[in-house]
């Protein structure tokens, strides 16, 4: 027996009805999901507590109205001061000028497209960001991936930490006043600046730090061996030859568990990771953010640019600690072999991050070009850096090689000054065994020498650049001292490396 037309004509309606709350439902519980993951990622404009995308950009709702209210009106701002006035959650109300200005070079727009109908790519490198921060909540929350750091252990698996950002082991004692403070303590812990090199006399011990036995970390004695222990005064636990976790394996069983060892280490402090990288090769600076960097004065550019610089510098410096063997060099070579080299394994990892598709590599949140570094008035210097990202990006080495040739030109015997050369020498010889076993796995033996060929190339960048710093140095001799980081100095030239200052 058929049923009545208008009984058919319900259901389907029913049906249509169900189908259009079950798409709204979805779509609700969606925005929802992404909202609230979304402001994980604090404002971009201010750093406060965000609430979703808007105008294009990840803001606190604070932020959304100004950027309203200054779209709505015909007023325009002006600095009092240079017009890089910082903006943060305390001081965004201070100057309405910078304020916008960020709002523009971070890419709000009154047409930007709303989260919704962001093209995938838009939406990917979004959840790739919102991924990171979260990874960083746990990180910072004692996850299971916040495991105190361990020094490699033949044969036994350490819980890998994430990459970026990595966690510092809360547990590390603080540096002593003597002892520098940039290069080998946690972040965290940065006290005052203190000289490069701990005073030659040998005081005993004014801040607890000792070793496990008591003993004066900082004192070579016969029964700790020939060294100086790099204990509690590099920021590390204290050097124990019992512990199992402070023995570098100097008979290395398997060489291709020091390489794991270093592609850990590796890849605990990458900064980014090569996906992110991959998921943001479309963000490009606009010609406005662009014209905003031209904007920055000299100095204003360089202290950017120093900064950018000392943060991936940190990066270095916990990979080095982090490098089987390197704690069980003398503290003094440490602190040398990253003076010297710490800029160049940058220059080596810069390579993960350019594109050779448009010349473009991967800072400030964007991809630049090299038009963006216009004003350090350095054209030779980037253009020489440019091209060595570009040389290197052309290897298309993988993460293991990247690794394990940033430790090879980190941990290089022949830098003036070491104190223990042959310690320096036998890890490096470790090192060198590593990537020629890493290449032969890879059936890419023929890229030992175009690794090696590099080696004086970076040295004459990092001359060059040094060479730069004492230029500008003598233009702008108040912005290196008062304004770079101390990290920079301290790398780059500390007070005493640098000619003296004019007299004023
Ligand atoms: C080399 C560079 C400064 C450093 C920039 C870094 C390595 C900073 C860390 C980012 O994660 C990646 C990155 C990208 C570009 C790098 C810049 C390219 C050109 C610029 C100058 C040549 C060096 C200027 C540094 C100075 C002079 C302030 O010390």
């Amino acid at each position: 027996m058929s049923l009545p037309i208008y009984i058919y004509i319900y259901v389907v309606c029913l049906c249509l009805l169900l189908s259009l709350y079950l798409f709204i439902y979805l779509t609700l519980v969606f925005l929802c999901v992404y909202t609230a993951q979304i402001e994980v990622i604090p404002c971009k404009i201010c750093g406060d507590k965000s609430s979703g995308v808007h105008y294009g950009v990840i803001t606190c709702e604070g932020c959304k109205g100004f950027f309203r209210r200054s779209q709505q009106s015909s007023v325009s701002y002006s600095c009092s001061r240079q017009s890089n006035c910082p903006i943060d959650r305390a001081s965004r109300t201070r100057c309405q000028s910078c304020r916008l200005k960020k709002c523009v070079a971070q890419g709000m727009s009154r047409d930007a497209v709303k989260f919704g109908r962001m093209s995938k790519r838009q939406r990917d490198s979004l959840i790739a960001e919102v991924e990171r921060h979260r990874q960083q909540q746990r990180l910072q929350a004692g996850s299971i991936d916040a495991q105190p750091l361990h020094t490699y252990c033949p044969g036994k698996e350490m819980p890998l930490a994430l990459a970026y950002p990595f966690h510092m082991d809360p547990e590390l004692p603080r540096c002593g006043p003597e002892v520098h403070q940039y290069l080998m303590c946690p972040s965290g812990e940065i006290q005052a600046s203190g000289p490069l090199y701990r005073s030659s006399q040998r005081r005993g011990d004014r801040n607890g730090l000792t070793n496990s036995r008591g003993v004066d970390s900082r004192q070579s004695s016969p029964e700790q061996g020939p060294l100086g222990m790099p204990g509690a005064d590099m920021g590390l636990p204290p050097y124990d030859p019992e512990d199992a976790y402070c023995q570098y394996p100097t008979s290395l069983l398997h060489i291709e568990e020091l390489c794991a060892s270093i592609v850990r280490s590796h890849r605990e402090t990458s900064q980014y990771r090569v996906e992110e990288l991959q998921a943001l090769r479309w963000k490009i600076f606009t010609r406005e953010e662009i014209q905003m960097y031209h904007s920055k004065s000299v100095d204003e550019m360089w202290q950017l640019c120093a900064d950018r610089l000392s943060d991936a510098v940190q990066y270095v410096v916990e990979f080095a600690k982090r490098l089987p063997g390197f704690r069980q060099i003398r503290q003094n070579d440490q602190i040398n072999l990253l003076k010297s080299g710490s800029m160049e394994v940058v220059l080596v990892r810069m390579s993960r991050l350019f594109n050779t598709e448009n010349s473009t590599v991967f800072f400030d949140g964007k991809f630049a070009g090299t038009e963006v570094f216009k004003s350090l008035l350095c054209a030779d210097l980037i253009m020489a850096v440019f091209d060595f990202a570009h040389s290197m990006s052309a290897l298309r080495l993988t993460e293991p090689q990247v690794a394990i040739f940033s430790a090879l030109v980190l941990i290089n015997p022949d830098r003036p000054g070491l104190e223990d050369r042959g310690r320096v020498q036998r890890l490096r010889k470790d090192i060198e065994l590593a990537l020629s076993h890493i290449l032969h796995r890879d059936n890419q033996e023929s890229l030992v020498h175009r690794l090696y060929q590099k080696v004086p190339v970076l040295k004459g960048l990092c001359s060059l650049h040094i060479d730069k710093l004492h230029w500008f140095r003598q233009l702008y001799p108040l912005t290196v001292h008062t304004h770079f980081p101390p990290l920079y100095k301290e790398l780059f030239g500390s007070d005493s490396d640098m000619p003296p200052l004019p007299s004023s």
